[in-house]
C-alpha cells in the first residue's frame, strides 16, 4: 500500500479539544484514493466527529478488510491502533480485538462489495451478536479497487461505467441490520457532513452493535447517469428523517419545546446548538415502522438519511456473554489459568 506521510508543519494557533489536540492529530497519511472520492469525505468526518468527541487516538482500534473503503483508515487517526484484515472478514477480527481488549473504542470500515459479498455471514454475525462497535460500509454499489464490477448492493435496473444492466436484486444493508437487532441503525451521504459527523459521534457513544452505511460515489466507476449511487441521484433522492445533535460526557442541559421546532441550546463551552425536535411521526425507537419507512420510501425511490433506529439501554456482546471487566492483557498468570480444579470443576458441571 502506497504510504505518503503529510507534512508536519501546522498554523500554531488551530484550534483544540477538551483534551488539548487538534484536528491534525486526528489525521493519518495523505490518501492515495481517487480526488473526489466519497470515502475521502468519510474519512474527513470521522476525524471531525472524534475530534469533537476529544477521543485520545491510542484509545481507538480502525478494522477494516480490502478494498478502496478499507484503505481509508490510513488517512485517519494515525496514533491509533490499526488492522487491515483479509476481504471480508473484518467483522470476526474486530470481534476478537473486543473480546481480548474491551477498553478501546472499535471502528470497523468496510465496503459494500467487503460487507455485503464475501463478508455477509460476518457482517450479519457480528450485528446480531451485539459486538460494541462502530461499522461504517462506505457504500459506492461497486467494487472499486477492482474497477468497477456490480456490487451486491447496486439497484437492479442501475447500469455500469460501460451500460451493462444490472439484473439482480439488490441488498439493502440497512434492512438487513434491522432485521438483525443492530440497536442503532443510520444511513448517511459521504457529501453531508452536517448529517453524518453527528451520526458518527452518536454511534461511537452507543453501547452495541452501531452500524452506518454511508452512501458514497465512486467518481471512477459509478458516477454516470444510469447508476444509483452517483453523486447528482443520491442528491435528487435523498430522503432525510430527522436532524441529529449529540452531547456525550458533561452534565446534562435540560430543554423543553414543542415537537418539529428548533431550539438554540447553549453548550457548556458557550457555543451554541440548534436542536431539531422530529416531527411526531418519525419515531426511531419502532423498529418495525424503521422497517417499513425504509421500504416505503425505497419503493418510492428515495433514499432515508439519518438515524433511523436506535435503542437507548442496549445491551453488548460483552454484557451477554457476562464476561470479566478488565482486558485479558492485564490479567495475571493465575486469573488468566486458574488451574485444573477450576477446568474439573467445569467439566463436572456439562456431564
Ligand atoms: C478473498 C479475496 N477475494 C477477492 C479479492 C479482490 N478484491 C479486492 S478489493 C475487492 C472489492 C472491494 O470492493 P468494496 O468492498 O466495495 O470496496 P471499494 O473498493 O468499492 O471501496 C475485491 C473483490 C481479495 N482481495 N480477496
Ligand atoms: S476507484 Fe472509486 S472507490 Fe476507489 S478510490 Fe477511486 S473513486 Fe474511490
Amino acid at each position: 500500500m502506497t504510504y505518503l506521510a503529510k507534512p508536519k508543519f501546522h498554523h500554531p494557533s488551530l484550534p483544540k479539544n477538551e483534551i488539548g489536540f487538534t484536528r491534525r492529530d486526528y489525521e493519518a497519511s495523505t490518501s492515495t484514493l481517487c480526488a473526489g472520492c466519497g470515502h475521502d469525505s468519510i474519512s474527513a468526518s470521522i476525524i471531525e466527529a472524534c475530534f469533537e468527541l476529544s477521543i485520545e487516538p491510542h484509545r481507538v482500534a480502525k478494522i477494516s478488510g480490502i478494498g478502496c473503503s478499507s484503505k481509508t483508515p490510513d488517512y485517519f487517526l494515525g496514533a491509533s491502533h490499526g488492522f487491515n484484515s483479509v476481504h471480508g472478514r473484518m467483522p470476526s477480527v474486530l470481534t476478537g480485538a473486543n473480546l481480548a481488549n474491551r477498553e478501546l473504542i472499535y471502528l470497523g470500515v468496510s465496503g459494500d462489495g467487503d460487507s455485503a459479498s464475501i463478508g455477509f455471514g460476518q457482517f450479519a454475525h457480528s450485528v446480531r451478536r451485539a459486538v460494541n462497535m462502530t461499522y461504517i460500509v462506505e457504500n459506492n454499489g461497486v467494487y472499486g479497487l477492482t474497477k468497477g464490477q456490480f456490487s451486491a448492493t447496486a439497484d437492479r435496473g442501475s447500469k455500469s461505467k460501460k451500460g451493462a444492466l444490472n439484473s439482480d436484486s439488490s441488498i439493502d444493508l440497512v434492512a438487513i441490520a434491522l432485521q438483525l437487532g443492530a440497536t442503532f441503525v443510520a444511513r448517511s451521504f459521504s457529501g453531508d457532513k452536517g448529517q453524518l459527523v453527528p451520526l458518527i459521534k452518536a454511534a461511537i457513544a452507543h453501547k452495541g452493535a452501531a452500524f452506518i452505511d454511508v452512501i458514497s460515489p465512486c467518481i471512477a466507476f459509478n458516477n454516470h447517469a444510469g447508476s444509483t449511487k452517483s453523486l447528482d441521484y443520491v442528491r435528487e433522492h435523498n430522503e432525510a428523517v430527522n436532524a441529529l445533535d449529540i452531547m456525550v460526557g458533561r452534565d446534562p442541559i435540560t430543554v423543553n419545546y414543542a415537537p418539529g421546532k428548533v431550539a438554540a441550546v447553549t453548550q457548556h463551552d458557550g457555543s451554541v446548538l440548534n436542536l431539531r425536535k422530529l416531527n411526531d411521526e418519525y419515531d426511531p425507537h419502532d423498529r418495525l415502522a424503521a422497517m417499513n419507512f425504509l421500504q416505503r420510501h425505497a419503493a418510492q425511490g428515495q433514499i432515508v438519511t439519518g438515524l433511523l433506529y436506535v435503542e437507548a439501554d442496549a445491551d453488548d456482546l460483552h454484557s451477554n456473554l457476562d464476561t470479566v471487566e478488565t482486558p485479558l492483557n492485564q490479567l495475571d498468570t493465575a486469573a488468566l489459568c486458574p488451574g485444573a480444579s477450576a477446568l474439573d470443576k467445569i467439566n463436572a458441571s456439562l456431564r
